[in-house]
Formats: structure tokens, sequence, C-alpha cells
């Protein structure tokens, strides 16, 4: 069966056909990770970011059911405003284009269809993962599911500490998923720099792991990869300011009964409110961080195919 061609703006498509550096971003960042105008100027500015870098930036999203990949500015503005927009993860998107809904895309869904784009690098902020008492609750993103089939490499700030981290390393064990770190042992905890946990892999510089990427994929192992980038020193939080405050947040969720995809953008809506916006500020600059790192993979990534 020939598969779906998403639409392509016409900068990404002649990055992707000229085998140019091209970075793809998604959108659920947007319209459920961030309150506006945050959201608006995170996107705008890692768009920035990713342009100095060298690479061409791919806001993925889907628009009135249209599969699309590259967005206007107009478009991010749309997204960032609108109040019924779906959160759709690689599942929900059929369903999505059936209603002619938009949607922000998660990292499985951004993962899909810049896979379907042809482009192999995407910058985050936070991976999905296995949710605390998963034992009870089963909550386990369909991020790490998706990085066991989709040959993506997600460059992000590790996992948030909203998560159960040793159970979600676990889980990207058993999708053979390789974890690398870059230029540290330790596992990113988002707002902060270590888990506690070490990565499976270190890597130090970007031509590194775009040869990383490139033998993944040459050994046909047909999955993802996740480069894992520690927050910079001078945005990470400490583990006494944060950690009591996602404890709380987690516990009120709980109470609430507030479950399933409306659990992530909760915790990120409830910590930016108990911390005053102080993990906002670190969420923008853990995301701007990950597009320059993907931007220059990306870059290198490139010159290795040709
Ligand atoms: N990174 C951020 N903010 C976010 C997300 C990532 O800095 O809001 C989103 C991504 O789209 C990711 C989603 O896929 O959170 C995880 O949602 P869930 O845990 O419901 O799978």
């Amino acid at each position: 069966m020939t598969l779906l061609k998403p639409k392509l703006s016409r900068e990404v498509a002649d990055a992707v056909a000229s085998g140019g550096p091209v970075v793809a971003l998604e959108s659920t960042i947007i319209t459920h990770g961030m309150p506006y105008p945050a959201n608006l100027e995170t996107a705008l500015g890692v768009e920035a970011v990713i342009r100095e870098n060298g690479a061409v930036p791919a806001t993925i999203a889907v628009i009135n059911g249209e599969l699309r990949v590259g967005l206007e500015r107009h478009e991010l503005d749309e997204l960032a405003q609108a109040k019924n927009v779906v959160k759709a993860s690689g599942r929900d998107i059929a369903v999505a284009m059936v209603k002619k809904q938009s949607a922000g895309t998660t990292v499985s869904a951004t993962m899909l269809l810049a896979d379907l784009a042809g482009i192999d690098i995407f910058a985050t902020g936070g991976v999905g993962g296995v949710h605390r008492g998963a034992e009870q609750t089963f909550d386990i993103s369909a991020d790490l599911t998706e990085l066991g089939r989709t040959k993506t490499a997600v460059v992000c700030a590790g996992v948030k500490s909203i998560l159960d981290i040793a159970k979600t390393l676990e889980y990207l064990e058993t999708q053979r998923v390789p974890v690398i770190a870059y230029g540290t042992e330790d596992f990113p905890a988002f707002f902060t720099r270590e888990s506690g946990y070490k990565a499976d892999h270190r890597l130090d510089t970007p031509e590194e792991i775009a040869q990383a990427m490139h033998l993944h994929h040459k050994l046909g192992t047909g999955t993802g990869l996740m480069i894992a980038n520690p927050i910079p020193e001078s945005a990470a939080l400490t583990h006494e300011f944060i950690d009591g405050t996602i404890a709380d947040a987690v516990r009120e969720a709980d109470e609430k009964g507030i479950g399933r995809k409306e659990l992530t953008p909760f915790l990120l809506a409830r910590i930016n409110e108990l911390s005053n916006g102080e993990s906002l500020k670190a969420n923008i600059e853990l995301v701007k961080n990950n597009a320059r790192l993907a931007a220059q993979m990306a870059v290198a990534y490139a010159a290795m195919k040709k």
C-alpha cells in the first residue's frame, strides 16, 4: 500500500528533496504544553534557533484535517490561540483527518508524520513516558512504543520527573531504543540536569550522534533513537525546588481523577502555577537548547548522507 504523504511547505519540500538539514518540531507543546503567548513566542524562537544553526525548521500539525509539515506564521498564531484543538498521538490522526479537525501532534504523532515526510531528526522538550503508579493505571505514553517502530531521532531533555524514570528507561530498553545522553553520563530529568539514573550511552559531539544515527539505521534496526540533552546549567531548576512541587501536582491529579491524555497538560500547567512560572521559563530554555543540538545533528547528518 502506498503510504500517505503529508503536505510539505515549499521550503521544507526543497530541503528534503535536496537532502539538506531539516528538523521536525511538534505542536502539542504549542496547543497543550504552554499557555498563550509563551507558546507562540517559544514556537517562533525555536524555529529561529534552528535556522541560526543552519537547518530548516518543520513544525508539524494537523490543520483542518490536513497533514502539514512546515507551518506559516499565521497558522502558528492560530494554533497557539485555538481553544478546541485536539491532542493527537499517532493513533488519533486518521480520525482527526476524517473530522477535518485541527490537532497538536504529540511526540508519537510527530515522529510518524516526520517519517512520512522524509525527516529523520526531531526536537521537542520532554518525551512522554511511564507514569508514576503505572503498575496500577497502566499509563504509558505512546511516545515510547512509537520510538520502538519509527526511525526518528528524538532530541529531548530526558523525560519529566512527573514520570517514573526508572520504568521509562526499562521500557525503552524493551523497545530496542538506544538512549544517548549528550555530554553527560546521567539521564537528564527535564527541569533538572540529573535524574540519578544513567543513560545507556554518552556521546560528546553532534557529529558522533549523527554517525550513530546513520549506523543504527544502516543496521536495519527499524527503531528510533532518544537523544537526551540536559537543560543548560543557567536555566536548570534544583531538585530541592521542583521535586516537592511535582509530587504535589501528581497528588492533586490523582485526587481529581485526571488521567490519560489530560494528565500531562494538567501537570505542566499546575507545576507552572505552583512554581510561580519558574518551570515554564526552564521549559522554554530547554526546548531551545534541544533545537540547537538537533540542528547541529541535522547539518552533520546531511553531510554524511551525501
Ligand atoms: N515537551 C514539552 N511539553 C509538552 C510535551 C513535550 O516540553 O507538552 C508533550 C509532547 O507532545 C509529548 C506529550 O508527546 O507532552 C506527552 O503526553 P502524554 O504523556 O500524554 O503522552
